[in-house]
């Protein structure tokens, strides 16, 4: 079938169903939701187990018995909770409402419903362990419900972005010389041939689909990964299985697996974990081909990017994925990095060190627009949890004010922001991993009904979906300041102000067609601060957008701005 044919038969069968639903009439215009670039997304990350259970006949994902069987305790942060694909299509509503134009779903693929490694026990929830690439995991409910998802989402003009493994499968393969697993790293100095002798254990020799990916002749298998050295890319992580992605035939594999979701669900991007643990030249084949497989499917402006992780402020090592890999976006970990530091009693200097690292990436400054920046996230912990690692001291109030300020931050600066669910709930979290996993639907987990949240007080049992919430209203009003301003979207960014100590961070941004400039203005400290900085020589009269915005300017390219503690201002140049 032609590209156009397809085109246009997707657009009749969108038409028939947006008539069916009696959606509005701007959702008539949704097939421009193809158009719109990276840059103009507003990204909500989620984990469906713990977002809202839709169907809870699936909740045991069609298995009987105990959850070492079933992988079901909604009572365990390790263990699937009954969330599914079919909660987040019912609740588009509340996604939307709260200003994001795009979703991120982590892995929908069936899972080893539960693994073990070392002391640890737990299931497949989170979707990072899998064994079928072509089908979707039961719990989460079936491929027709991904299908509804993505058509409904569509069908409002959101994209759909699917989190992606490719680095490892779950974890099936043992070896003979350490079959209890925690096997060693090792070398291919030490070991240049065989390092380690694999094998199937009894009942899992088809376990994972397709077929092909059964055979250990397609794995490194050379033992636990060290995170250093050449274990970074050949070693497994956590005994999960390591792809040998130097091979050709796992290359075309892939290409076929991950194409073929494509295809069949037309979706609008891949967000890929684990990228820095697979070599270079798997990504510079891999990712031109799906893009031209996105291309193929009518799909101009499909978004790819790479999970680089780090805790670090470390921008060259980002870009340097963007250059050698040429993942064409990266998540902006160094900007979590420096926004930790600067709304926990830092300086600034960390996050103008990160904008002035924007050359360096691939497409430069321009290509810096589209990477994701995000505050928090599934694996590191929640951004007010880690504020409060850092300061057990901060009241409720002080890390409230401080999340509003990083929201703030987030959802005007360069980058396409990525809001982890939950936050805008006022979820803190007491750790990283399965402990900033919190249900939104009614939780049985103790921790997550009893920890401490910011915001009004909670019902563990009215579930934490409430439009309503602070957090949420806040997000949602930057979100459409932030969808009504080119300039904050597609706009360069130009430092204004930054310091080594906490106070005020201020950058420009230009609409790039009218070349009109938008200040961005935040106070970091705990003092009001009143300072001056330069803007454009033709900007002479401002609009506030959002805070506190001097009229006009001192004198021409002189701008005064007034901040109280933590607050921020954005200010539009008259035309
Ligand atoms: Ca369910
Ligand atoms: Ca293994
Ligand atoms: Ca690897």
């Amino acid at each position: 079938m032609s590209t156009m044919s397809r085109t246009f038969r997707f657009g009749l069968v969108l038409l028939a169903f947006q008539a069916y639903c009696g959606l509005p009439a701007a959702a008539a215009d949704a097939p421009n939701f193809r158009d719109r670039l990276p840059q103009d997304e507003i990204i909500y990350f989620v984990l469906p187990d713990r977002f809202d259970n839709g169907d809870p006949s699936n909740d045991r994902g069609g298995l009987q018995g105990d959850r070492r069987i079933t992988g079901y305790d909604p009572t365990s942060p390790a263990f699937y909770h009954g969330g599914d694909l079919r909660g987040l299509r019912e609740r588009l509503d509340y996604i939307q409402g709260l200003g994001a134009t795009a979703i991120w779903i982590t892995p929908v693929f069936r899972n080893k419903t539960v693994q073990e490694h070392g002391p640890y026990l737990g299931s497949g929830f989170h979707g990072y362990w899998i064994l079928d690439f072509t089908t979707v995991d039961p719990h989460l409910g079936t491929d027709a419900d991904f299908h509804q998802l993505v058509d409904a989402a569509h069908a409002r003009g959101m994209k759909v972005i699917l989190d992606i493994v490719i680095n490892h499968t779950a974890d099936v393969i043992r070896y003979r010389e350490c079959p209890a697993g925690n096997c060693p790293y090792r070398s291919r100095g030490d070991y240049p041939g065989q390092a380690y002798t694999p094998y199937l254990p009894a009942g899992e020799e088809h376990a994972k689909k397709p077929e092909w990916l059964n055979d250990p002749v397609w794995y490194h298998n050379r033992g636990d990964s060290t995170y250093e050295g050449e274990s970074t890319t050949f070693g497994d992580f956590s005994g999960l299985d390591d792809l040998d992605t130097e091979n050709p035939r796992v290359l075309q594999g892939f290409i076929e697996i991950y194409g073929d979701w494509i295809d069949r669900f037309g979706i609008d991007g891949y967000r890929i974990d684990t990228a820095k643990h697979v070599n270079a030249e798997f990504w510079q084949a891999f990712l031109p081909a799906i893009l031209e497989r996105a291309k193929a499917r009518g799909i101009p402006n499909f978004h790819i990017f790479g999970e680089v992780a780090t805790q670090d402020v470390d921008p060259a090592l980002q870009a340097e994925h963007t250059r050698v890999d040429r993942f064409p976006a990266v998540l902006d970990f160094s900007f979590s990095a420096a926004m930790r530091e600067a709304l926990s009693g830092g300086g600034t200097r960390s996050l103008a060190r990160v904008f002035d690292a924007d050359s360096l990436y691939e497409g430069g400054a321009q290509a810096a627009l589209g990477l994701p920046t995000f505050l928090g996230n599934h694996d590191d912990g929640r951004f007010a949890f880690r504020l409060k690692q850092l300061h057990p001291e901060y009241t409720a109030e002080q890390l409230l004010a401080r999340m509003r300020l990083a929201n703030a931050m987030l959802l005007t600066l360069r980058g396409v922001p990525v809001l982890y669910y939950g936050d805008e709930q006022g979820l803190v979290g007491s750790g990283n991993d399965n402990a900033s996993r919190q249900d939104l639907f009614p939780s049985q987990v103790p921790s997550f009904r009893t920890e401490a949240r910011l915001g009004p007080p909670h019902d563990p049992d009215a579930g934490s979906l409430d439009p309503r919430h602070p957090l949420y209203q806040q997000i949602a009003a930057l979100a459409r300041i932030r969808a009504a301003e080119p300039a904050l979207r597609r706009g360069r960014q130009v430092l204004r102000a930054d310091s080594m100590a906490p106070g005020l961070f201020a950058v420009s941004r230009f609409d790039p067609s009218s070349g009109r400039e938008v200040v961005l203005a935040f106070n970091t400290s705990e003092q009001p601060v009143d300072m001056r900085f330069e803007v454009a020589r033709a900007s002479r009269q401002f609009n506030s957008l959002s805070g506190n915005c001097a009229a006009a300017v001192l004198e021409p390219a002189s701008y005064r701005i007034e901040l109280s503690a933590r607050s921020w201002a954005v200010c539009a140049a008259r035309p």
